[in-house]
């Protein structure tokens, strides 16, 4: 049986010297709510260290006593109570100490502790054994989970060699205890619940209630968790004697929930066997696990939940937890539904959904929204965390009490997955906590043919979850009335500490890792157990009707009718001959769009504002609108540079970024920029949040200062992140059209850690699921001499993954632009002037339609004295410029223009400089273009055109195989119809986006500005 994962759960006791260890370290008890430090008990013990009774183990386990006393005297025994009081008083060493009074009262336990300590007690040996039974219980709560019964194979798939431990009765021995003391009576301490009312038991009866509480069939890891109050709490929640007891009617809802769930597979198997379908089976409580946490929530006032989840499941998932009608499920597996609407289909596994509905247990309405996700497993997790985020923030709900989300995943995507890691630690930061996510993992011990032992070096695939202190509940998926039990407990920490939680659904994959696939040829002995396996429906009917919950007629008219359900909506479903996509979405934008889903108009309005505005704004920029507030000397320079160039009417780019971003905010929208060190800004240019010098964390943001009656302005520093953070980011911008939200890169170069959601979200989710998002990217681009680290954005992949047709001169209208905007996948752009960034930051909100903007930002030009713009260029009346042709004296003669320009970017200043240097301002134009993607086909047209006879060059700082050229070449050759030759100046092919030496970058720089300006360069040359 060696392919079988046969690890012996063994569990090691901690000592009672490891406990005493564990207990003396520095920490903090909270009693009645004031804070009491270990202090106060290295006091107690500097005086307690000379009582002859007491060594290093022993004062420990006062010390324990001495807490447990000062929150209350009662919670001791009398001869303790009086001895800290003599202590207290000041009682010499060993005077401190007096013989118990006889022990009075009803209790017959203590009675028993007076035959154990007999009319002579010994305090050593009654320190001792109580020591012991409390590393006993400890033992329990720490790694009681490695004995539970969790795994429905018993194939123990968690591998404990590390650490292992050992309880039970027949290893007392290892605490020191005998088997002679299992029927003595011990105090128990304050740390457990296990007593009920009771405050002392027998061993015996000890151990027995700490196996029913952690080792059946939920296993509780929790004890890592550094906050006293919370570990009290699970305590409570699992130790209480008779705690997971549920009504008749909460077992008959639950066996129902179970019928739905395992009836909806089985006909999906029935009528299309040889379908994919990644089925639950082997863990259909997850639909009831999930309709638990939802019914908790609804109660507690949850409003909206927001969903993500993989392929495992979706569709019961959507059938019956989002409760989307089966018809519309079943039609899916009609190979010959049309679609009505643009997107790649892909309904089943990837799209998402939104549904209101009435939730039956509260009595109140309940939004559900699950998020269409790509294949990309867990990719989908902060994107589900960003969208909560705004929806909290749109409805004002800043504890997470009226929308929550959950994540579901499976084993080996959990551990496996970075990402996991990244939403983890976003889970409590101030501007990305969405207070609290319930994790379900669907743990059924493989991925794909992949055991665990080869998948992950944790004992679980939950590990993860323990960096952010989350409560981890493992659970018997084969036990529906511990999975709801758990369910109940994880939706409640939830809504009580408003942190994350996790519940491991412990349980196996009935098939393979689709039904088409044969799992015996990898985990063969594995899956002859789960053959012999009984369904988890039928184990669970078996037992209500045993115990009399239901009858066995009861439970098979439920099952009919069930059957019934689905064999109508099968009938109904054959009626749908087209999908419509439109109706999978996750995030609706009701009134955004016409009720056909399309554009209120195609026109967009100027973008410029009034001089008043621009000098309104910039004035906030330049002030600090906070009494008593004391500012770096260097920042107060700054701000009266602004106050300068507002005088004069212009802006650098700082400024015009801050106009796009105040004038928004005056209007009501809000405005979230996301990114690292953001709020400063990389380059030490934007100085969003201002710093009192003085005092900590007192703070200023200006920007909220424009007008009564803006909104909010979100801007903040986010984790080292960028999967992560652009993730939820994207997961913001979808909740509401109608906010500006930026990510803006460290440097553009890390974009490609957040690859996965450039390439399966943005550049592709409206494609695939008709899901428009105007998410911003800000991506310091530029060859400034940094290295190859800290240059290249990489705009030819962004620019490889835009959907227009290089070949293909497009059909020109009166609202060509706009079209343009609105069928492309993504707006890239890379803006010369502080203007152009002004006005395609208004663009994206002034748009009738959403579009993500990537935007190549510049570093030195933040500071270049030539890149400012008049406050005319940003006036009512203004655009964002697609290409800024030149306007120069070679433009006023284009007949004696030898040579055309074209370049993007900061490259700009330098061709300028250089022909200004050579004197060919007569000869030589250079033409910015700024909008790369949609191509500026009519506005570049109209260049070559006026200039029919002059050469054409591109030129770029990028290396030939980098940068813009091999987007721009066939868009330029196909707009002159292939005329004439389109000449290439710039950095020769390289595997590095630059050079690392100085020295090279301002020789290659050179050399490529040289051939740009050489008129003979390309002569002779086709
Ligand atoms: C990022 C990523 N890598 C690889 C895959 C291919 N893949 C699809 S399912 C799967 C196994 C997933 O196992 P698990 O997370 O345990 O879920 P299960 O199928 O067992 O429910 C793999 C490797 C994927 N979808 N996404
Ligand atoms: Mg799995």
């Amino acid at each position: 049986m060696h392919c079988l994962r046969t690890t012996v759960a063994r569990l090691r006791p901690l000592t009672a010297a490891q406990t005493a260890q564990s207990l003396s370290q520095p920490r903090l008890l909270v009693v009645r709510r004031s804070l009491r430090t270990f202090q106060l008990a290295r006091c107690l013990n500097t005086t307690l260290t000379a009582e002859p009774f007491l060594n290093g183990t022993s004062s420990n386990y006062v010390e324990e006593m001495y807490y447990a006393w000062l929150e209350n005297p009662r919670n001791v025994h009398k001869s303790w109570d009086i001895f800290f009081r003599n202590v207290n008083a000041g009682a010499p060493p060993g005077v401190a100490y007096q013989s118990p009074p006889p022990i009075s009262g009803t209790s017959q336990g203590l009675a028993s502790v007076q035959a154990l300590v007999g009319g002579q007690p010994n305090l050593e040996k009654l320190v001792k054994d109580h020591l012991a039974v409390q590393s006993l219980i400890r033992a329990y709560q720490v790694r009681g989970h490695h004995i539970a019964k969790l795994d429905p194979l018993n194939i123990g798939c968690v591998d404990f060699d590390d650490a292992p431990c050992a309880v039970g009765f027949q290893n007392v021995g290892l605490y020191g205890l005998a088997e002679s003391d299992l029927d003595k009576v011990f105090r128990l301490p304050t740390t457990t619940f296990i007593g009920g009312n009771e405050t002392s038991l027998p061993l015996r009866e000890i151990i027995h209630r700490l196996e029913t509480a952690y080792c059946q069939h939920i296993g509780v890891e929790f004890m890592f968790i550094n906050d006293v109050e919370q570990c009290k709490w699970i305590r409570q929640k699992f130790e209480t004697p008779g705690i997971m007891q549920f009504r008749l009617e909460e077992k008959r809802t639950l066996l129902f929930r179970m019928i739905r769930s395992t009836r909806f597979e089985e006909f999906l198997q029935r009528k299309w066997s040889a379908e994919k379908r990644f089925g639950l089976e082997g863990c259909e409580s997850l639909i009831p696990a999930l309709k638990t946490i939802i019914d908790w929530s609804s109660q507690s006032g949850v409003e909206s939940v927001i969903m993500g989840m993989p392929h495992r499941g979706r569709l019961n998932v959507l059938a019956n937890v989002i409760r989307k009608e089966l018809d519309q499920i079943f039609c899916q597996f009609d190979s010959k539904l049309e679609a009505a609407d643009e997107g790649s289909g892909d309904v089943k596994y990837h799209l998402g959904m939104y549904h209101k509905h009435r939730n039956r247990v509260s009595d109140r309405d309940i939004t559900m929204s699950l998020m269409a996700n790509p294949s990309h497993l867990e990719a989908v997790d902060p994107v589900v965390q960003g969208k909560t985020k705004a929806e909290q923030f749109y409805c004002g709900d800043t504890e997470g009490k009226r929308v929550m989300s959950i994540l579901l995943h499976g084993d080996a995507a959990f551990s496996g997955q970075g990402i996991v890691y990244e939403t983890f630690h976003l889970s409590d930061l101030p501007s990305y906590t969405t207070h609290g996510t319930i994790h379900v993992v669907v743990n059924n011990q493989i991925g794909f043919t992949t055991d665990p032992r080869m998948a992950r070096s944790s004992p679980y695939p939950t590990d993860v979850a323990r960096v952010v202190n989350a409560p981890i509940f493992h659970v018997n998926a084969d036990d529906p009335e511990a999975v709801m039990y758990v369910c109940n407990v994880a939706a409640e920490w939830r809504n009580t500490f408003h942190k994350d939680v996790v519940v491991d659904l412990v349980c196996y994959r009935r098939n393979g890792h689709n039904e088409m696939d044969e799992p015996m040829f990898t985990q063969p002995l594995t899956y002859k157990l789960i053959k012999k396996q009984k369904g988890v429906l039928q184990q669970f009917a078996e037992k209500l009707i045993t115990d009399g919950v239901v009858t066995t007629q009861e439970y098979e008219e439920e099952v009919a009718r069930y059957d019934k359900i689905c064999e109508e909506a099968y009938t109904r479903s054959k009626d749908e001959k087209i999908l419509h996509i439109k109706h999978w979405l996750d995030s609706p934008w009701p009134g955004f769009f016409t009720p056909e889903g399309q554009p209120k108009s195609m026109s967009c309005l100027s973008t410029g504002i009034s001089e008043e505005e621009l000098c309104h704004i910039g004035n906030i920029a330049a002030s600090v609108p906070m009494e008593d507030f004391t500012v770096h000397g260097g920042l107060s320079r700054i701000l009266k540079s602004r106050a300068n160039m507002v005088s004069q009417r212009v802006c650098d780019w700082a400024l015009g970024e801050y106009m796009a971003f105040g004038s928004l905010l005056k209007d009501g929208i809000h405005v979230r920029l996301s990114g690292q060190d953001v709020e400063r800004g990389t380059f030490s240019h934007r100085h969003h949040i201002l710093h009192d010098q003085n005092v900590d964390k007192k703070i200023c943001i200006p920007m909220n200062y424009i007008s009564l009656d803006q909104a909010p302005y979100t801007v903040c520093n986010s984790s080292l992140s960028e999967y992560g953070v652009l993730g939820f980011e994207l997961g913001f911008a979808m909740a509401s059209p109608n906010s500006l939200v930026v990510w803006e890169a460290q440097f553009g170069d890390f974009n490609n850690t957040s690859q996965c959601i450039i390439d399966q979200f943005i550049s592709s989710g409206q494609a695939k699921w008709v899901r428009h998002n105007g998410i911003v990217m800000l991506l310091p681009h530029g060859m400034e001499g940094m290295g190859p680290e800290h240059s290249s954005a990489r705009p030819e992949r962004f620019l490889q993954m835009c959907n227009d047709d290089p070949d293909v001169f497009p059909k020109l209208s009166e609202d060509f632009s706009m079209r343009q905007l609105y069928d492309c996948n993504w707006i890239i752009v890379n803006c010369s002037t502080p203007a152009n960034i002004f006005h395609v930051l208004r663009r994206q909100i002034l748009l009738p339609f959403r579009k993500p903007l990537i935007v190549f930002t510049p570093k030195s030009l933040l500071r270049h004295p030539e890149a400012r713009s008049s406050f005319d260029d940003m006036l009512p009346g203004t655009h964002f410029k697609r290409i800024i042709p030149d306007v120069g004296p070679a433009a006023a003669s284009p007949e004696k223009v030898k040579r055309v320009i074209f370049c993007s970017g900061k490259i700009y200043y330098e061709l300028t400089r250089e022909r200004k240097s050579r004197g060919m301002d007569n000869t030589v134009v250079v033409v910015r273009i700024e909008q790369l993607s949609p191509f500026p086909f009519d506005l570049v047209k109209a260049e070559t055109d006026r200039y029919a006879k002059a050469d054409l060059v591109w030129c770029q700082e990028e290396h030939k195989n980098q940068g813009y050229y091999y987007y721009v070449n066939p868009r330029l050759s196909t707009t002159i119809n292939h005329t004439r030759p389109v000449w290439y100046a710039g950095r020769d092919p390289a595997a590095a986006p630059a050079t690392g030496n100085k020295q090279t970058h301002l020789m290659e720089l050179q050399r490529l500005l040289d051939k740009a300006f050489d008129l003979e360069a390309f002569a002779g040359k086709v």
